[in-house]
């Protein structure tokens, strides 16, 4: 199987512009880029497939270049429904840092932003020259225009895909970059691009464009949503005992499709596991080679560990095994209680609403249905205290086989 095939099985490819580009893809031998505007300070899962594309290529030797759109980031790639907010220089410089931090991360990257080569474009030129080769008629007609020539649009964010073209040809001009790739939405701002460059350089000019599908759940909601909102790279804003969680609660539908989109397992490794998959759906095998795979990607050997582990401990109950930093990952943005002094068990029960009256408490816990820091506790009389409190912080509550609560001392 060529790399091209690969992507393909994989579901990774939407469009491209010429299959001559195929070729060269396989071959290695390309020097291609993709652009973020910086208008936030993490990647989300929601971006990750086009990033990972990137990847990709640069895995058999083509090589990539990340464009940071300070630039285009202050005007607003125009998106269905309503004019963006304007962000301020200062934002889009903090954006843009981290942004680039998290892709470092994934490939190495030629860097580029392209507020250097459009800020001190002056109007005169801009206009006299560029905006010649560009046709209104044509322009209104991109999807991302076209669907807000109703709503309105203002000049500012109909100029964007022209601010996006000369990137293109100015990347091409200087780096021999011949490829632009980006998700499906991209399509129209990358033809654009094209045509600038065939304009300017002529028929003879080599370059093309290749887009990634949009991610899509079989039962219709967007993908890369938690409970939480949205699940993103930073492992600050999403730990990663969370992310390991989003991918490891993958419906069965979606699965397969998504090991073979975001994961970099084989082929061989893929098929190995969807024989598991169907003859024993239940065991979950692709679920757990997905998370695996993901966590281990984004945030390397030792967070997979800590996510394994205290998904273990809360399905098993064995708590007492977590660190209390482990137990903040777990526990993060979850609802928790804080207790003063030393607090009898019934009446923790009820302040933490494990139980929702004191008669309700102590059925639980003659029931053994109540475990302390992991030990199921039977004594009516036991008392949480910072002394029995794991790490003298946390007491972790459990009632049934899955509900927690928090106390902290
Ligand atoms: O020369 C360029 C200047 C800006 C851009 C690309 C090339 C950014 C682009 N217009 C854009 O808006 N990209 C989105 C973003 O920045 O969040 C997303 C796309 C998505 C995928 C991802 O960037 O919506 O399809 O391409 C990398």
């Amino acid at each position: 199987m060529t790399l091209f095939e690969e992507l393909k099985w994989r579901g990774l490819i939407h469009s491209v512009t010429d299959e001559a580009v195929i070729e060269k893809i396989n071959n290695g031998e390309l020097t291609f880029y993709l652009g973020a505007d910086p208008t936030g300070d993490s990647l989300h899962v929601g971006h990750l497939l086009v990033y990972l594309f990137a990847k990709r290529l640069e895995s058999v030797g083509n090589k990539p270049i990340f464009l940071i759109g300070g630039a285009t980031g202050s005007i607003g790639d125009p998106k269905p429904g309503s004019e963006r907010q304007l962000l301020s220089a200062e934002v889009t410089k903090h954006n843009a840092e981290c942004l680039y931090e998290q892709v470092k991360g994934l490939f190495p990257a030629i860097l580029v932003n392209n507020y250097d080569w459009t800020h001190n474009l002056d109007i005169l030129t801009f206009l006299r020259y560029y905006g010649k080769f560009f046709n209104v008629n044509y322009m209104i007609n991109k999807e991302t225009v076209k669907a807000r020539l109703d709503s309105g649009i203002s000049y500012t964010e109909f100029s964007y895909q022209i601010l996006q073209a000369l990137d293109f040809e100015h990347l091409y001009k200087e780096y021999n970059c011949q490829l632009q790739v980006g998700g499906q939405d991209q399509w129209g701002n990358i033809t654009g691009g094209l045509e600038l460059i065939r304009k300017i350089h002529g028929d003879e000019a080599k370059a093309y464009g290749v887009t990634v599908p949009l991610v899509l759940k079989s039962d219709g909601t967007k993908f890369g949503k938690s409970e939480g909102g949205a699940v993103w790279l930073n492992p600050e804003k999403t730990s990663p005992y969370h992310f390991y969680q989003f991918w490891i609660n993958t419906p069965d539908a979606d699965v397969m499709m998504r090991l073979k989109q975001f994961t970099f397992l084989s082929v061989e490794e893929i098929y190995e596991i969807e024989k598991s998959f169907i003859a024993e759906p239940h065991l979950r095998v692709a679920q757990k080679a997905l998370a695996k795979a993901m966590t281990e990607l984004i945030h390397g050997a030792r967070g997979l560990e800590q996510a394994e582990k205290i998904t273990q401990a809360l399905f098993s109950g064995n708590i007492s095994e977590l660190t209390v930093e482990e137990i903040e990952m777990a526990f993060g943005g979850m609802p928790q209680v804080e207790v003063e002094e030393n607090l009898p068990l019934i009446d923790a029960l009820v302040i933490s609403k494990a139980a929702s009256s004191k008669r309700e408490a102590r059925q639980f816990i003659e029931n053994g249905a109540v475990l302390v820091n992991g030990t199921q506790q039977k004594d009516l009389e036991f008392v949480v205290s910072k002394d029995n409190a794991i790490g003298k912080k946390y007491t972790i509550i459990r009632r049934g086989k899955k509900n927690y609560y928090l106390l902290k001392h």
